[in-house]
């Protein structure tokens, strides 16, 4: 970073230290990753210069000769990888994405069904305070209080009697399989389009290592930083071109500009690395990861959401230890372990100081951290955690120590691209 370092010394410091941030923090966050030196290369390429708005071979600037050929190398990896038709790889992030298919298939006031934001759901799949949940007419569905799964009868009940336009499948903190062939059939019976999010399981269904919605969801959606561990950007899917126009016209002009091809180009170098058999390997490995933490946790007596996991994330509500999510969550912080306080289902508290905190597998199985890891993993926030309940005084003597040791098992995993 010379250049930069001479320009902006300041933001070279930042930067700088927030590299060594990653580097020292067991990263536990279900939705984040490290990705390869190939994919931050490409990220911070010349590419960020160029104006693409359209799409290959029909753009609306001059100059398109590498754009297009980028462009078209990732869309076909993207087909290639997930056995898709169809494949748009603009959108900006997951939120735009979401954002698309409503602009491809519904009307302002048209009715949507997602997942309830609290049982895991997205914002974009209607919550009130989204965009999704005001212009459109939302109805919910959740998980059942003695599973923590999703109840499909229920969601069939629902929709038979909302008669939605599009069905949402798919969320931000569902550590089950989500049943892609029952939502299937479900939005067939009442003539709504069924779109899976599968923004945090893509790199497990790349991998092989969770079900595919390909087949079965009219659309796919996704991100492309999570578990696929691309740079920070989103695609759309279709499994037939029936959808195909109506995707690509609500991405552009429908709701963005130009792309931003330096993402492109480096969502197309994730996709390859995907293509792997060591990225298979990565992706089963992130599952074993989360069950054997699960596993660990519940053995200290944690209160698992669904009782444990079938893919690399893991929810638990903190009550029966007898404190929130939100101070468990910054005491973790503070030992090195980055979690994030999370409501669980029927949280009773309030979603800035909710009673649960969401783990993932993604990031420390990148570190090439095993199951051995995950069991000392489990024990530091048990350990954490447990002190915490007792008190501040007692908590810091034992984040103190905790933080020692996270430094030396970080030190021995070094994280890609860093
Ligand atoms: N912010 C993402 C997550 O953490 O799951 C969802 O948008």
């Amino acid at each position: 970073m010379s250049s930069l370092s001479s320009v902006d010394p300041q933001i070279a410091e930042l930067v700088k230290a927030e590299e060594r941030r990653q580097a020292d923090t067991v990263k536990l966050i279900a939705s984040e990753n490290y990705v390869s030196k190939a994919v931050l290369e490409a990220t911070g390429t010349v590419l960020t210069n160029k104006y693409s708005e359209g799409y290959a071979g029909k753009r609306y600037y001059e100059g398109q000769q590498v754009i297009d050929q980028i462009e078209t190398l990732a869309i076909d990896r993207a087909k290639s990888l997930f056995g898709v038709n169809h494949a748009n790889v603009q959108p900006y992030s997951g939120s735009p994405a979401n954002l698309a298919v409503y602009m491809a298939f519904l009307n302002p006031g048209d009715t949507v069904m997602g997942m309830g934001l609290p049982f895991g759901g997205h914002l974009t799949h209607g919550w009130s305070v989204s965009a999704t949940g005001k212009w459109f007419n939302p109805v919910r569905y959740g998980v059942r209080k003695d599973t923590g799964r999703v109840d499909m009868d229920e969601v069939r009940e629902i929709a038979l009697r909302e008669r939605p336009k599009l069905i949402f499948c798919g969320g931000t903190a569902i550590p089950r399989t989500i049943d892609f062939p029952a939502f299937a059939e479900i939005a067939r019976e009442v003539g709504a389009v069924l779109a899976a999010d599968i923004a945090h399981i893509a790199g497990l269904v790349a991998g092989g290592a969770h079900p595919s919605p390909v087949g079965h969801a009219d659309v796919i959606s996704t991100t492309t930083h999570k578990t696929l561990r691309g740079p920070r950007g989103a695609m759309l899917m279709a499994t037939s071109d029936e959808h195909a126009t109506a995707l690509n016209k609500a991405v552009f002009p429908g709701l963005q500009g130009g792309p931003h091809n330096h993402t492109t180009a480096a969502i197309a170098v994730a996709l390859k690395e995907a293509s792997t058999d060591e990225f298979k390997a990565y992706a089963r490995q992130v599952v074993l990861n989360a069950q054997a933490l699960a596993e660990e946790l519940k053995g200290r007596g944690f209160d698992l959401v669904s009782g444990g996991t079938d893919n690399h994330l893991i929810l638990f509500d903190l009550t029966p230890k007898g404190i929130g999510g939100k101070p468990a969550a910054q005491a973790l912080d503070r030992a090195g372990l980055e979690t994030n306080y999370n409501t669980v289902p029927f949280d009773t508290r309030k979603p800035f100081d909710p009673s649960g905190i969401r783990i993932g597998t993604a990031g420390v199985t990148s570190r090439g951290m095993g199951v051995a890891e995950m069991r000392q993993i489990g024990a530091w926030i048990d350990q954490v955690v447990t002190a915490l309940a007792k008190g501040e005084d007692e908590a810091e003597h034992v984040i103190g120590r905790v933080h020692a040791e996270v430094l030396e098992l970080t030190s021995q995993f070094p994280a890609p691209g860093l």
